[in-house]
């Protein structure tokens, strides 16, 4: 059966803030995000260039494009931790998420250079969210386009949810196409 629009943009299923954050549900978030720039490179291995540019559903990113997003969004949500562990609940500035992934390097440069970045900066992600104590875990910023502040323990859940949905773009593609 073939599957939906919605299940092409949304394979794991969309993000829901959770109401509450339970025991573990950061130390698990921590683990998804610390495993995430090894299980791109494996989504990603074996890929041709061709491959490499296929979109993942029709109007959607190619998976080129999916990596580097992965990378310009972890990079912004590094500055989002930090801003909101050494500022009083700042205002972060978003970023447009579609004209980024058209810059030229988005769309056409190797995605080494991503995945390497991705490793480093996840590598820098989890020992600073490791490190942090449960008041930390509650500091929270504001995103303009949001009209309650964002906890950064919640938010370390979306980055986990984030990784997997666009790694799910990529091994759903591969799924799809038989390219095993
Ligand atoms: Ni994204």
């Amino acid at each position: 059966m073939a599957e939906t629009l919605e299940q092409l943009r949304y394979p794991i299923g969309p993000w829901k803030w959770p109401e509450t954050v339970a025991d573990g549900d950061v130390e698990r978030w921590i683990a998804e995000i610390a495993a995430a720039p090894a299980q791109l490179r494996a989504a990603v291995e074996g890929l041709s260039p061709e491959q490499i540019d296929t979109r993942y559903r029709p109007e959607g990113w190619t998976v080129r494009q999916v990596v580097h997003h992965m990378a310009d969004s972890h990079l912004n949500s590094q500055c989002r931790f930090r801003w909101a562990l050494t500022e009083e609940a700042p205002t972060i500035k978003p970023y447009d998420q579609p004209k980024w992934a058209e810059l030229s390097d988005a769309r056409l440069s190797p995605i080494e250079p991503s995945l390497d970045l991705l490793d480093a900066l996840h590598l820098r992600w989890v020992a600073l969210a490791e490190s942090l104590s449960a008041a930390e875990r509650t500091r929270i910023f504001f995103h303009p386009e949001h009209p309650k502040p964002l906890r950064l323990d919640k938010t370390l859940g979306m980055y986990a949810w984030h990784g997997k949905h666009h790694m799910a773009h990529i091994t759903s593609l591969r799924a799809r196409n038989g390219w095993v």
